[in-house]
């Protein structure tokens, strides 16, 4: 992934190959029960923002939260594919031109560059609705009630009290919307942001194994308050690899949130302070797992690599 191994980045790595496997089942050309056709040019460009790149960290954290359940492989794999394929649809859309306007996604050229913005729009879209069609497949769970769970938890972790009201807020912020412009959010404001934004996908991934697996109500408590605190951590790496970042590793641009007047938590808290956040997330979320014991070693493994990751 970067040229180092660990045991943790062989099982990160190898949990994106089967993602990636999966996908690349799925997203064919070839209509399933209920569709006409699929467009070629619309599945080129699918494929593309969908395929080949990316940590895949939040299936792993759906696969690996799954495993303290003992939840068959397969089932897991789809509800990760699934949150995955949200995920590609988010970044297409946040580069877009009238987003954050960006040539550089995976070290590749964004989708729209690649293709055309009304193409890109659409591939977003296709992933976008295709994650809650996995979810409500059997192979992801033989349980209605669950798969139902799953699909309600998802659209309120993507939608518009999640993620895309959290793209909206930053959006809000930038001063896109007033002549005032940048708001300063202040310390609440930006974690509401940004819990919204980033966490959201990142709480549910945690969740969504306590879901498939039928865990208790402590036990999905500890995931949420886990998967809450990996949230927060990554978006504050997110914000410290923009300002120390190096852009050949990190896949995008970096430098860009300063001038587009984002709103980061080192903004609020200064390089130090949003260091010194990190390690106290990386401690709350061990903390939060502390009642499964030593079979959660990997997940916290997650809260580390989240913390000191530099792509
Ligand atoms: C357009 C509705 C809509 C939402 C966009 C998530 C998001 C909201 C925008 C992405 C902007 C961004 C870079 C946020 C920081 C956190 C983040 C999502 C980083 C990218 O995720 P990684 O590092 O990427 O998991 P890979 O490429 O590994 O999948």
């Amino acid at each position: 992934m970067n040229g180092k191994t660990s045991p943790f980045l062989n099982r990160l790595e190898a949990t994106a190959k089967e993602v990636d496997e999966l996908l690349d089942r799925l997203l064919t050309t070839t209509p399933v029960a209920g569709e006409t056709a699929r467009p070629v040019r619309l599945m080129e460009a699918i494929r593309y923002s969908s395929l080949g790149g990316g940590k895949r960290f939040r299936p792993f954290l759906v696969v690996e939260s799954a495993g303290l359940f003992e939840v068959p492989r397969p089932q897991a794999l789809m509800a990760g594919a699934a949150l995955e394929c949200i995920h590609c649809y988010s970044l297409v859309h946040d580069d877009l031109p009238a987003m954050d306007n960006d040539d550089l996604r995976r070290g590749q050229p964004t989708a729209h560059k690649k293709f055309d913005e009304a193409t890109a729009i659409l591939a977003g879209d296709g992933l976008l609705t295709f994650a809650f069609d996995l979810l409500s497949r059997t192979q992801t769970h033989p349980d209605p009630a669950v798969r139902v769970e799953l699909v309600g938890a998802l659209a309120r972790a993507a939608g518009l009290g999640g993620m895309v009201g959290g793209q909206m807020l930053d959006l809000a912020a930038e001063g896109r919307f007033s002549a005032d412009g940048p708001q300063h959010l202040g310390e609440e404001g930006v974690l509401t942001l940004q819990a919204m934004k980033t966490g959201a996908l990142l709480r549910f991934a945690c969740q969504a194994g306590g879901m498939l697996g039928s865990a208790t109500p402590q036990q999905r408590k500890a995931l949420e308050r886990f998967g809450a605190a990996v949230g927060q951590a990554f978006q504050i790496a997110d914000d410290l690899l923009d300002v120390e970042g190096d852009t050949a590793l990190v896949g995008k641009q970096t430098g860009k949130d300063a001038g587009a007047g984002k709103a980061t938590m080192v903004d609020v808290l200064g390089i130090d302070g949003a260091k010194a956040r990190l390690r106290e997330l990386v401690g709350e979320a061990e903390q939060a797992l502390a009642p499964f014991g030593n079979g959660a070693a990997i997940l916290i493994e997650g809260a580390h690599f989240v913390a000191d990751r530099r792509m």
